[in-house]
């Protein structure tokens, strides 16, 4: 599908976001290990968690989906059964690295695997530490291990164990196998990543401590359902706070936003910028943060991001890419390459798609460096079948001159479904 975009100025209103995606994913793996019967509300049903809910259907958990509401009967940390077909996990990252994690502790053997470009996201770094667990996975690719994944259910033993790098998906990993190990598992994060599995585990009487950037979990015998809300996706707003920003004459209030602090990264960049931006009825709900965010017109300076700040706004480097276009100065961005690693790599197809419409942005090693204020004119933009490409390219495309067709703009139904919907209301 490709959709066809045209300038737009003077955005204002209130909107609302889908549910968080890595909040979603985590609701259904976690009430599926847990004993009874839990309500999610808010679920994202994006084509990712849909994908983690067949997954565990393929093990014998009974999952209802009506609207956003989903009713999942638990099975017990030990109650999945050996799915009799491969596991498909899509395109979801997320869904492979955190099953992977919990496949390695069941009685059975498993197969699990995605499309085309879930193939080439390595998963060495997961196997890394489940294998010193005692897991047995075996994959394409020999060190460097690409799904098909072969996953053989073992024994845990409980490890220390410092990550190489600061991934949210790697640590929930450990800890959902550290669930079943035979002793206290201790993860150490470079820097702190987004915390949901924690938050979640301990809502649902898990006993997950944090102490600086040290994680300990002990081994539980069982979880206990509960009702959980998810707030909207602070990814998803990100590109309502851009526009917000950037759009001129704007004044744009996204509600019932997740402000957790491990994600809120894209907030802190855009007040570095200068943007006028208010958070607003705060409050907890599920142990996650939450708040509505307002965000109006201002005049905007490029900044430096960089170092620990990065994995509190990993998704959100496209379109802060963007939003340094419309800044006056230089924005330099750098200690992403973590980028590479995403659904596509995200420093080469930023930059290669924002200099068609005229950008002034050079590919860096670690990330990018863009020259603002420059007018930028509509194109045709290719989405990489990356969905935050596509979501980014749109926010350009409302501020260039003329008309932007962005090609293969269907991904973005992996995680804000409705998208183009609201970006035309606007
Ligand atoms: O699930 P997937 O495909 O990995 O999704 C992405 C995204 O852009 O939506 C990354 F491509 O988000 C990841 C994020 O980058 C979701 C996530 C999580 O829910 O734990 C953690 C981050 O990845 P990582 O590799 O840093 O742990």
């Amino acid at each position: 599908m490709d959709t066809v975009l045209k300038s737009k100025n003077n955005i204002k209103g209130t909107f609302t976001v889908p549910g968080d995606k890595s909040i979603s994913h985590r609701s259904v793996m976690l009430s599926s290990l847990a004993e009874g019967t839990s309500h999610i509300s808010g679920f994202l049903t994006g084509e990712d968690c849909l994908s983690t809910v067949s997954c565990f259907k393929k093990m014998g958990v009974e999952i209802e989906i009506d609207g956003t509401n989903v009713t999942v009967h638990g099975k017990g940390l030990n109650g999945l059964t050996k799915p009799t077909e491969t596991l498909d996990v899509g395109n979801s990252g997320t869904t492979l690295r955190l099953m992977t994690g919990i496949l390695s502790a069941q009685k059975f053997e498993s197969h699990i695997t995605g499309d085309s470009s879930i193939q080439k996201r390595p998963m060495d770094r997961v196997n890394a530490p489940l294998s010193l667990m005692g897991a047995s996975i075996k994959g394409c690719g020999g060190e460097k291990l690409y799904a098909p994944l072969t996953v053989e259910g073992k024994n845990l033993k409980a490890i220390e164990y410092t990550l190489p790098v600061a991934s949210a998906q790697v640590k929930s990993a450990i800890i959902l196998a550290g669930l079943y190990a035979d002793g206290e598992t201790t993860i150490i994060e470079p820097e702190a990543t987004r915390d949901h599995t924690e938050i979640m585990l301990n809502y649902l009487g898990a006993d997950i401590k944090k102490d600086g950037n040290k994680i300990t979990v002990k081994p539980v015998k069982e979880l206990y359902a509960k009702d959980i809300t998810v707030p909207g996706d602070i990814s998803s707003a990100a590109y309502f706070m851009a526009a917000g920003a950037v759009c001129p004459s704007s004044d744009v209030t996204i509600t019932n936003v997740g402000i957790n602090p491990t994600r809120t990264g894209i907030i802190t960049v855009l007040e570095n910028m200068g943007a006028d931006i208010s958070i607003l009825n705060e409050r907890t709900v599920c142990g996650e943060k939450v708040a509505d965010i307002n965000v109006k017109t201002s005049k905007l300076k490029g900044t430096v991001v960089e170092g620990d700040i990065i994995p509190k706004l990993i998704d959100e480097i496209p379109v802060i890419a963007v939003i340094a276009c419309f800044a006056d100065g230089k924005t330099v961005i750098k200690d992403a390459q973590e980028l590479k690693v995403k659904e596509s790599n995200r420093i080469k197809t930023v930059v290669g798609e924002l200099k068609k419409f005229g950008a002034d942005i050079e590919e860096t090693d670690d990330g990018m460096i863009i020259n603002g204020s420059k007018e930028l004119k509509g194109t045709v933009v290719e989405s990489h079948n990356d969905h935050r490409i596509a979501m980014s390219m749109a926010i350009a495309a409302l501020m260039a001159e003329g008309e932007t067709t962005i090609k293969n703009s269907e991904c973005v139904d992996i995680s804000f479904p409705n998208y183009f919907d609201i970006l035309n209301n606007f």
